[in-house]
C-alpha cells in the first residue's frame, strides 16, 4: 500500500548525493579535532550563521543541552517558552543534568514570548533568587504551527538581553525553514543570538546531526559539555559528509515543503469535521483540529494510517502533519483523498 508519512520531517532519509558523500568521506578522530569533514561542516555552518565557530552534535536535543550547559551554571535560570521543545520534550535535561532552573513564559500563538513578560521574568539581584542568565527562543516554533520569529522580534529581545546582560540561545531545529519562510539570510536572522542550534536531520534530510554555532569561548565550553554527555564522536565525518550536502543542496528546496504544507492546509480547510486556521500556516508544519462529534483524534489518526496517510496526534484534539523532502504535491492530493474518504465513514 502507498504510504504518505507526514508524522515528522525527522523521517527524511539521506539523498543519493548524501549516501555517496558518506561513503567517500575523508575522516579522522574528531575528539582530537582531526576529522577534516567535521571541521569543514562546522566552518560552513558557522559561516552561514554569521558566528565565529561551530560544533557538530548528535541531535537537536544534545545541541540545546550543551548550549544551555555552556551558558549557565548550576542554580542559574533560563527564561523559555511554555510550549518550547526544550521545556516540553527534552526531559528537562538542563535541570536534570545541569541544575539549571527553568522559568517559563507563555508562548503566544505566533511562537513569541511577550517582551514585557520576558522583562518581568528577569530576576532582581536578591539573595533569595536564582540568577537569570539566558533567554531561549525557538525558530521556527514547532508547537506554534511552525511559526517563524522575525528579525524585528529578535532585535527587540536582543535589546532586552543587552540591557540586562543576558545571553540568547535559539533552538533553531528548523532555522532554515524560518529563513526561507521569511526570505531573510540566516546570518541576519541569527544576528541577535549568542548561540543557535540547527538540525541537519529534519527538513534538510541528513540522517543524523545538529550544529551549534556561537563564539569561540562559548563553543569551547559547549565542546566540553558535549564530551561529558557522551557526545564526543570519533570518525564522525561519515555523518558530517551528509550534513555538508544538506547545507549545500537542501536549503533552497525547503520552499517546496512550505508550498505543499499550504496546499494540504487549504485542502483540509474544505473538509467538514475539521478546523484549521489558514493564516497560521507559515512553513512546513500544519496543525488542525477535529471538530466532528463521535470521533476521537486517535481514532481518526488510526483510520488515516490504515488507508496510507500517517499523521501525529499532538495535544488534546490536535493533529500535526509535517511536509518534507519525500512528500510531493501529488502525495498531498492522495492524502486529501484519504482524509475525505475517512471522514465520510
Ligand atoms: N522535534 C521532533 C519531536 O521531538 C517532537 C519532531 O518530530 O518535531 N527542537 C525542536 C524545535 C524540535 O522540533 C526537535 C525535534 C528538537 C529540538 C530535538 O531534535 P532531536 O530529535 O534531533 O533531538
Amino acid at each position: 500500500m502507498r504510504v504518505v508519512d507526514l508524522r515528522s520531517d525527522t523521517l527524511t532519509r539521506p539523498t543519493p548525493a548524501m549516501s555517496q558523500a558518506m561513503a567517500e568521506a575523508e575522516v579522522g578522530d574528531d575528539v582530537f579535532g582531526e576529522d577534516p569533514t567535521v571541521n569543514k561542516l562546522e566552518a560552513m555552518a558557522a559561516e552561514r550563521m554569521g558566528k565565529e565557530t561551530a560544533l557538530f552534535v548528535a541531535s537537536g536535543t544534545m545541541g540545546n543541552l550543551v548550549s544551555l550547559l555552556a551558558h549557565c551554571g548550576r542554580g542559574e535560570e533560563i527564561i523559555l517558552g511554555s510550549l518550547s521543545h526544550t521545556f516540553f520534550f527534552e526531559q528537562g535535561g538542563s535541570a536534570a543534568v545541569g541544575g539549571i532552573h527553568p522559568r517559563t513564559v507563555a508562548n503566544q500563538p505566533d511562537g513569541t514570548l511577550p517582551l514585557a513578560e520576558i522583562e518581568a521574568a528577569i530576576r532582581a539581584d536578591n539573595v533569595h533568587f536564582p540568577i537569570t542568565r539566558l533567554i531561549v527562543l525557538e525558530n521556527t516554533h514547532n508547537l506554534c504551527s511552525g511559526y517563524p520569529l522575525g528579525i524585528d522580534y529578535m532585535r527587540a529581545v536582543g535589546d532586552i538581553a543587552r540591557r540586562h546582560d543576558l545571553k540568547i540561545h535559539v533552538d533553531g531545529a528548523r532555522f532554515f525553514n524560518a529563513a526561507v519562510a521569511l526570505d531573510v539570510p540566516p546570518d541576519q536572522l541569527a544576528a541577535e543570538a549568542d548561540s543557535v542550534s540547527f538540525c541537519l536531520s529534519k527538513g534538510l534530510a541528513a540522517p543524523v546531526g545538529s550544529v551549534v554555532c556561537g563564539d569561540r569561548d562559548f563553543i569551547a565550553r559547549a565542546r566540553r559539555a558535549r564530551k561529558v554527555v557522551g557526545g564526543g564522536m570519533r570518525q564522525a565525518g561519515v555523518l558530517a559528509a551528509a550534513g555538508i550536502v544538506a547545507l549545500t543542496e537542501m536549503v533552497d528546496r525547503l520552499v517546496d515543503d512550505h508550498v505543499n504544507a499550504r496546499k494540504l492546509a487549504e485542502g483540509l480547510a474544505e473538509m467538514p469535521g475539521l478546523s484549521i486556521d489558514l493564516s497560521r500556516i507559515k512553513s512546513n508544519i500544519v496543525f488542525f483540529e477535529l471538530t466532528r462529534a463521535g470521533m476521537t483524534v486517535e481514532q481518526l489518526v488510526k483510520m488515516l494510517d490504515n488507508e496510507g496517510a500517517r499523521m501525529l496526534p499532538v495535544g488534546v484534539g490536535r493533529i500535526r502533519a509535517v511536509t518534507h523532502y519525500h512528500i510531493t504535491a501529488e502525495d498531498i492530493d492522495y492524502t486529501l483523498g484519504v482524509v475525505s474518504r475517512v471522514l465520510k465513514y
